[in-house]
């Protein structure tokens, strides 16, 4: 079974003025596509060809760049688009709210060690907040690596994650990526940050 694109679960312009709709048709419809297609090219008459996009990317460093990169690309999209949401934003609730008080001392506190995350990753990646052994872990993983990977250098289970690469950015922020990165704040859907948290426990 080949792989496809889902699709984003809101219009390409709901995100405005935070990330704009250019950016969001180009991010959705060219990158993510090319993971996708890539993704199936390099599996297509190999044994990897039926596995699940969670195998792949659990197993990356057991396979070939193409599918490490491709699959990689693929799922962390997949999980970007719904940690955003046009009714994004604000506080999270509940027992995340609580984990993020008790792991960094506040939200802004956390929001600070994730934003320098994002910013301190050299060329092209991502910045997350994951759960490992029960407790919340603020990390980076270059190109489309993610903690799930085995080769991931800090292993967790996202809550949430943003694409800090150029092309996120770019047409809006240029080379202000840290701009970039305190607008997302503006659009985390933290219910599904939550749901996420949740289901890591
Ligand atoms: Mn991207």
């Amino acid at each position: 079974m080949a792989f496809t694109l889902p699709p984003l679960p809101y219009d390409y312009d709901a995100l405005e003025p935070h990330i704009d709709k250019l950016t969001m048709e180009i991010h959705h419809d060219k990158h993510h596509q090319a993971y996708v297609d890539n993704l199936n090219k390099a599996i297509a008459g190999t044994e990897n060809e039926n596995k699940s996009l969670e195998e792949l990317v659990k197993n990356a460093g057991t396979y070939s760049a193409a599918v490490r990169n491709n699959a990689g690309g693929n799922w962390n999209h997949t999980f970007f688009w719904q940690i955003m949401s046009p009714d994004g934003g604000g506080k999270p609730e509940g027992k995340l709210a609580q984990a993020i008080d008790e792991t960094f001392g506040s939200l802004d506190a956390m929001k600070e060690k994730f934003n320098a995350a994002g910013a301190g990753r050299f060329g092209s990646g991502w910045a997350w907040l994951g759960v490992a052994d029960g407790k919340l872990t603020i990390c980076s993983t270059p190109n489309q690596d993610n903690p799930l990977m085995d080769v991931a250098e800090c292993k967790c289970t996202p809550v949430l994650g943003c694409d800090v690469w150029e092309h996120a950015y770019y047409l809006k922020y240029q080379n202000k990526r840290g701009d970039y990165l305190k607008q997302f704040w503006d659009v985390v859907n933290w219910k599904k940050a939550s749901e996420n948290f949740e289901n890591a426990q």
